[in-house]
């Protein structure tokens, strides 16, 4: 049963990375270890099989696996959002109704992908999944999967239980646009890490995306400075997060994210093919050189960033 409200999500939510081992099999005990690890790091909740969390890559028996096995180890601590998308309504309905009897509280979906479907079709299908569970619907709105424009999304979030998106683009005029015109009950979760000072200072309720897998304390400031009005301390502390996001975006950036996450205490195994992997003993220590010696070209090891590395 589902424990907490679509307000209760706020703050810093990594979207989970999922992971698997080498061969690509889903591994369940290292997951049950980086939700443990998150919870304690004080994040203030989890987004699952999304983008980062390679959904995609994902039967949707794996991705009911991976529900149930981070909802039994969060066990009602901190409110969790499942990413139900997929191309058939029919599927994404099975992975909603899944993830409620899991005992997640939201559900979120990218639009129908791959055909271009019609505006009709995408509210349609939004409408019959948002039925299909008594829990909150936040749309997902990435341009990986296709546009949603504000008209959309105006129209969506007039049906009932469609109450939030997830924010993932750089036109963050939009997010007060949505605030303002829509209203500020209907949720926004800055989905651009890169950004979320932005996302944040234009109304938005919380932080969803994959650096809050490796760097959630680092947010958590910035989401606490924002708050405060203490707007050059934010933008400091973003600057920081951008440069460990940029060198990690010209890396493997998922693989990296992983492999950071194992040195912080937490291995979150590998990715699934076609995705690439750190796979050697060499390869992974030729990444970890390399950020060491970012870590101590940008001070970063002061703000918590692998000091042990
Ligand atoms: O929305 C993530 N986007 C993708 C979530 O996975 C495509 C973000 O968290 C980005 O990974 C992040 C870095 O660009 O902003």
């Amino acid at each position: 049963m589902a424990k907490f409200a679509i307000h209760d999500f706020k703050g810093v939510i990594p979207a989970l990375v999922t992971p698997f081992d080498l061969d690509g099999s889903l591994n369940e005990g290292l997951l049950r270890g980086i939700t443990a690890s998150l919870v304690a790091r004080g994040v203030d909740g989890l987004y699952l099989t999304g983008s980062t969390g390679e959904g995609f890559m994902m039967s949707p028996e794996e991705r009911m696996r991976a529900v149930e096995t981070v909802c039994a180890e969060v066990a009602g601590r901190i409110p969790v959002m499942v990413h139900v998308g997929a191309i058939s309504t029919y599927q994404t309905v099975a992975l909603a109704r899944q993830a409620e009897a899991a005992g997640a509280d939201a559900i979120s979906s990218v639009p129908p992908i791959y055909w271009p479907f019609t505006p009709d079709q995408v509210a349609n299908y939004y409408a019959d999944v948002t039925a299909s569970t008594s829990l909150p619907m936040v749309v997902y709105k990435i341009a990986l999967a296709g546009e949603i424009g504000f008209e959309l999304l105006a129209r969506l979030a007039a049906m009932p239980g469609i109450e939030g998106v997830k924010y993932t683009a750089p036109t963050h005029f939009e997010i007060g646009r949505i605030k303002t015109e829509i209203g500020p009950d209907f949720r926004v979760f800055s989905g651009a890490d890169e950004m979320a000072m932005s996302g944040l200072a234009f109304g938005a309720d919380g932080l969803i995306g994959s650096f809050y897998n490796i760097i959630p304390e680092l947010y958590a400031d910035i989401v606490a400075a924002m708050a405060e009005d203490r707007i050059a301390d934010a933008k400091a502390l973003q600057d920081k997060a951008n440069a460990i996001i940029f060198f990690t975006l010209k890396q493997y950036p998922m693989s990296a994210v992983k492999r950071i996450m194992a040195w912080q205490g937490a291995d979150a195994g590998y990715c699934r093919k076609p995705f690439d992997n750190y796979e050697t003993p060499e390869a992974e220590a030729a990444l970890k050189d390399a950020y060491r010696a970012f870590r101590d070209a940008h001070g970063l090891a002061e703000i918590g960033f692998l000091p042990d590395l």
